[in-house]
């Protein structure tokens, strides 16, 4: 199938590649750690998808009519009827980011310290988010998302046997939540069927239990569920996103991904009663429940982009480009998880690097060495990022070790996404030589955002 931007470019940023002998100080200098380096001393920036996408004209302007009130303010009502269109959830908050959503939200839902938090998969800021209210985050992904060469349609569906014993075992009143996140970030950006939400939720309602989405990717897990779900060929991504949300009693959200803003999150409930609990926290934390930490012009930008990542041409070019680079990078022999996720390609880096033990992040490893040889910052999403269990201090085994490629919306075109295919290919055939790292310096929270590294066995 062709896939071809609905859009042409107007406006652009220079990039500029330093030369090999600069890119091995810069990233000494770091501390092998790519979230040090500076952003000018990086060529093509698939580090994150997150704030890092291209505004459409319409958001531009939107961001002109921002009407900057402190309370109840024209552009936020403008995103409370957005968001209720395409949600059913009259409750509507803006935060300031995912994380703020989080932060407002989790600590009404965890009443009791020890509380479990039920997911397909929890992305980082959620699961230290869970940890920091004094529950218990769990992840019940299916088995097959962990096996990178598995061809299946949802790796990111929830184990509904296992979703069900835990619940019988530990007791509902034990649980604080179930959280779908779609697409399942951690799992390789793989979507979620609308049958196995359908399913959780029915069993969430059975046993009382509020059941939300963490909904940073939204449209592309409902474009997901139209290309690949029986019975919704012909249904609009639009009118996939409205029964997938029927489901559930509330979302949280960063709009930093497909709300294609810059800046921004969301909270929104189907009832006031979550509503009224979580705005206790909004309130001191975030600022005032009509903007939330953000401006009006930053209100306005997100509900036109909202809709706009639920065009079919859209996401049909945008996703089309994602899986051009899991097919270079497939072709030239490279192991990814498969099939290609919605926002990034992950890279299996325990396939990749069979030599490093997992201890020794081989996800770190590969993505040091993409930005040695081409300039290229990915992440790793893998046992780094997973960190210790707070209570025992042992490291959380993490099912699959990755190299993310993630890549920013409406930003890129498909000649940098060669570069990045050649540039790891270049890794590839040098793959023996190359070493696992440890830590030089490792942080309590959130490791993976500052540690410092050096070579293992160096
Ligand atoms: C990403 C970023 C953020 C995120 C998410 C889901 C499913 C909540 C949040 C928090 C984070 C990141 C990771 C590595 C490098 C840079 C950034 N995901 N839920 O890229 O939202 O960041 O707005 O507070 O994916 O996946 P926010």
């Amino acid at each position: 199938m062709r896939f071809v931007e609905p859009y042409k470019i107007k406006m652009i940023e220079p990039i500029r590649l330093i030369n090999r002998e600069e890119r091995e100080v810069r990233i000494q200098q770091a501390g092998l750690n790519l979230f040090n380096l500076r952003s000018r001393d990086v060529f093509i920036d698939l580090l994150t998808d997150s704030g890092t996408g291209a505004m459409s004209e319409e958001q531009w302007a939107g961001m002109m009519r921002g009407d900057e009130s402190y309370a109840g303010s024209d552009s936020f009502y403008r995103l409370q009827e957005t968001v209720e269109s395409i949600t059913g959830y009259p409750y509507v908050i803006p935060t300031h980011q995912g994380r703020g959503a989080e932060q407002s939200v989790l600590p009404v839902l965890i009443k009791e310290k020890g509380m479990y938090v039920l997911g397909n998969m929890h992305f980082d800021t959620t699961r230290a988010h869970i940890q920091l209210a004094g529950g218990r985050p769990v992840d019940l992904v299916i088995d097959e998302a962990a096996d990178t060469t598995l061809i299946h349609p949802f790796k990111g569906n929830i184990d509904l046997e296992r979703l069900r014993r835990f619940i019988e075992e530990h007791g509902p009143q034990q649980i604080a939540a179930i959280i779908m996140t779609v697409t399942c970030n951690s799992a390789g950006g793989q979507p979620v069927s609308m049958a196995n939400i359908r399913a959780a939720s029915q069993i969430a309602r059975e046993f009382g239990i509020p059941f939300l989405f963490d909904t940073a990717r939204y449209a592309e897990n409902a474009w997901f569920i139209q290309q690949r779900e029986e019975g919704y060929a012909q249904r609009s991504p639009l009118a996939i996103a409205r029964e997938m949300f029927s489901y559930g009693d509330g979302l949280m959200m960063s709009a930093k991904k497909d709300a294609l803003v810059n800046i921004g999150g969301l909270l929104a409930f189907k009832r006031e009663e979550l509503y009224t609990q979580a705005a206790g926290l909004v309130v001191p934390f975030e600022g005032f429940l009509t903007y939330g930490g953000l401006a009006g012009r930053d209100l306005e930008a997100m509900a036109v982009g909202l809709m706009e990542a639920l065009e079919p041409e859209y996401l049909s070019a945008r996703m089309g480009q994602v899986a051009y680079l899991g097919r270079m990078l497939k072709e030239a022999g490279i192991p990814i998880q498969e099939p290609v996720g919605g926002h990034a390609v992950f890279v299996d880096a325990s396939r990749f690097l069979p030599h490093i033990p997992a201890g020794q992040f081989p996800g770190q490893s590969l993505a040091v060495e993409l930005y040695r040889e081409g300039g290229v910052r990915g992440v790793e999403v893998g046992s780094l990022m997973m960190g210790r269990d707070p209570e025992t201090g042992e490291q959380i085994p993490s099912p699959v070790e990755f190299l993310r490629l993630a890549i920013p919306r409406r930003t890129y075109t498909n000649n940098h996404m060669e570069w990045v295919a050649d540039a790891l290919s270049g890794v590839w055939r040098r793959r023996e030589e190359v070493k696992g790292v440890r830590f030089a310096h490792e942080p309590k929270v959130l490791r993976h955002f500052t540690a410092r590294f050096d070579w293992a066995g160096a």
